[in-house]
């Protein structure tokens, strides 16, 4: 065969792939079997009463949250609020939660939320903190693990895409953060058509406190004008380096279905991050004006936000052995590094095989300067000095691996609708499973770690199709637990999941079930506006503000009876819920109000602002049924005209 032959069949080869990506193939094709057996409900069944063995953390994509599931029940145990407002708990709309979603663009409600990392020390999930991606106001938050709630999210400077996000060091030093979508950077008024003269990327490394997880942009990288689409950070002999892969090296600024997808081979760069700090260090970075904002929750459970002003930029110039770009094919998308830190897997979307990097062999590479030219000053590696191998025929539309700890890989495989099992001793196939349907992320236990917990892969489906009862035309996005203990691969449950998860987490229970914060101690109530007991509680007037600062315990407000409120006022309930006893929040609800309901946890207060619009009477109550008494938790305000001369008063016990 010709090389001309040869070449064009794979350019044919490329475009069918392409209309495959394009179209709904890997789905439709009629249901399989993959019918669990009896055998496969025994391994899922977690008696009533019962604890799971894992908690999993997947990311909610579109709905801009995380869902807390255990496994192997797939049972879902809580929706954590992190981007998007959330009116079942008030998140967004409390006066106490509004700064977490303050962005240098105003009040950002909703967000695309894409991948849960979990910190790591010495490159093992330590059930600490998950940090999580918001994509398109770039941003990147931390969640507390035992309090399951979101403490800081800071948004990323010069970023737009933030999809390459929040990729964990080996001990946490950084999270970090890439720009999908390559912008004039800092932002100006060009044609799109100088894409090439005037766009660039930007990688984003974000510092993390080692006590109190506090997060900062400690540098940015400024990058070649591609797409960054994921990473993941080395560990053991990788330490110190961050991959990231990249595609539309072509640069194109429209139709990137085919105008990126032209070159064969795109990269995945190499970042020495170590190198990168001692650049910083010795001042090359150079300090640029940027306006992003910074939230954080205090002690006392209230947010804050806070407008930055500037951010260090490093031009790869100035720092040189910072960058190296591995030519990988074809547009690839994750890039996972395997538990040794020697293998580092890309995922080329349009690839006919699965390249695997050594990391030996690019360190040799870079010391005896085997390079294929460079691009903007990034020496490219020659491909054959830096590949350990090729899974060859491993499938359609490899997109993201996870590891067993045994010695295998499992890459999920979009087009071809399947997971693939590889092992990394000679790169062979040596088992495949279908998944129901075009699965994007896989997840392990720790699979992305230094110490995979291994035991099942959970498939992240994008289509389900026929799976479950249908429910008009959007169904939810279906999780299938596969159980990966024996030479073949199980298929053991399918779960409906919330929003569209990207990624996932998952950890041992142990590691962090004993730690969950049960109630916050009254004593400590630190909210400015919360009372420690009924004799406490009080209305008052600041001008056109009414104050009422009231307690909550079963079954009943204080006070519950409010006179004096006019029309033209705006009125804080300040809600203190007294309860020392586990599982016992009371929520809060007045007629009329335009934002959402307070849910109150035990020891804590929460705000809710009401700015009421007609004269009357009207109910407040509880809405979370807390006590047989709960329907008898209620109360009345009384509104009148503007400028009437009832004083404001309350039944308050003082
Ligand atoms: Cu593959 Cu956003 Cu990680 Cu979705 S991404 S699949
Ligand atoms: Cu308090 Cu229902």
């Amino acid at each position: 065969m010709s090389a001309a032959v040869s070449q064009s069949r794979q350019a044919f080869a490329v475009a069918a792939l392409i209309a495959a990506l394009a179209g709904t193939a890997g789905c439709g094709k009629g249901s399989g079997p993959a019918v669990a057996s009896s055998d496969a409900a025994s391994k899922v069944y977690v008696a009533p009463g019962k604890y799971d063995d894992f908690y999993a953390f997947l990311s909610g994509g579109f709905s801009g949250q995380v869902s807390v599931y255990g496994l192997p029940s797939g049972r879902l145990l809580r929706v954590i609020p992190v981007f998007s407002q959330d009116p079942e708990k008030g998140w967004g709309y409390s006066e106490q939660t509004k700064p977490m979603l303050n962005t240098s663009y105003g009040f950002i409600p909703w967000d695309d939320a894409h991948h849960p990392q979990l910190s790591q020390t010495d490159g093992v999930p330590d059930g600490r903190w998950l940090f999580i991606n918001g994509n398109n106001t770039p941003r990147v938050a931390r969640l507390d693990l035992a309090e399951m709630d979101t403490k800081e999210i800071l948004e990323i400077p010069n970023g737009a895409g933030n999809h390459a996000s929040p990729f964990v060091t080996q001990n946490t030093e950084y999270a970090v953060s890439a720009t999908r979508f390559s912008v004039p950077t800092p932002q100006k008024d060009v044609p799109i058509s100088t894409y090439k003269e005037n766009f660039t990327g930007q990688l984003t490394f974000i510092s993390v406190d080692k006590t109190t997880g506090r997060m900062s942009v400690a540098f940015q990288i400024s990058m070649p004008g591609y797409d960054y689409d994921l990473s993941h950070a080395g560990k053991g002999p990788s330490h110190g380096w961050s991959f990231f892969t990249s595609y539309n090296t072509e640069q194109a600024n429209t139709l990137l279905e085919r105008n990126a997808s032209q070159n064969d081979k795109d990269f995945v760069a190499a970042v020495h991050w170590q190198e990168a700090e001692k650049c910083v260090a010795a001042g090359k970075a150079k300090v640029q004006p940027a306006k992003y904002a910074h939230n954080w929750t205090d002690e006392a459970g209230i947010a804050h936000s806070e407008m930055l002003t500037s951010t260090k930029v490093l031009a790869v110039k100035d720092c040189p052995g910072l960058v190296y770009f591995l030519p990988t094919p074809k547009s690839p998308h994750g890039v996972d590094v395997d538990p040794t830190g020697e293998y580092i897997v890309a995922g080329g979307k349009l690839a006919t095989v699965i390249p695997v990097h050594s990391f030996t062999k690019m360190l040799a590479a870079i010391q005896n300067q085997k390079f294929d030219g460079e691009r903007e000053g990034i020496p490219i590696l020659k491909y054959e000095e830096v590949i350990a191998g090729e899974v060859q025929n491993p499938g359609l539309g490899p997109l993201h691996t996870e590891f067993d700890g045994q010695g295998y890989a499992y890459t999920s495989m979009f087009i071809s609708s399947e997971i693939v099992k590889w092992s990394l001793k000679d790169f062979k196939v040596v088992d495949r499973i279908p998944v129901y349907y075009s699965i994007g992320h896989l997840m392990i236990p720790g699979g992305d770690s230094r110490k995979p917990f291994g035991k099942y892969v959970i498939a992240l489906n994008k289509i389900t199709k026929d799976r479950y009862l249908p429910t008009g035309p959007e169904l939810a996005q279906s999780a299938q637990l596969i159980d990966i203990t024996g030479a073949k691969m199980q298929v053991l449950l399918d779960f409906p999941t919330i929003g569209e998860p990207h990624y996932a987490q998952a950890l041992p229970a142990a590691t962090i079930k004993d730690k969950q914060v049960r109630t916050y101690a009254i004593a400590d109530n630190k909210d400015p506006n919360g009372v420690k007991s009924e004799k406490e509680t009080k209305v008052r007037r600041d001008g056109k503000a009414v104050h009422i600062y009231m307690t909550a315990i079963r079954s009943h407000f204080v006070p519950d009876n409010v006179e004096g409120v006019q029309l033209g006022d705006t009125v804080y309930f300040h809600v203190t819920n007294l309860e020392q006893d586990w599982d016992v929040p009371h929520g809060f609800a007045v007629t009329g109000a335009r934002n959402s309901e307070l849910l109150v946890m035990p020891g804590q207060t929460r705000t809710v602002t009401w700015v009421p619009d007609r004269v009357g009477v009207f109910p407040f109550y509880c809405t979370d049924f807390c006590s047989a008494l709960h329907q008898e938790m209620q109360g009345y305000i009384r509104v009148s005209p503007a400028g009437t001369k009832i004083q404001l008063t309350s039944n308050s016990p003082q």
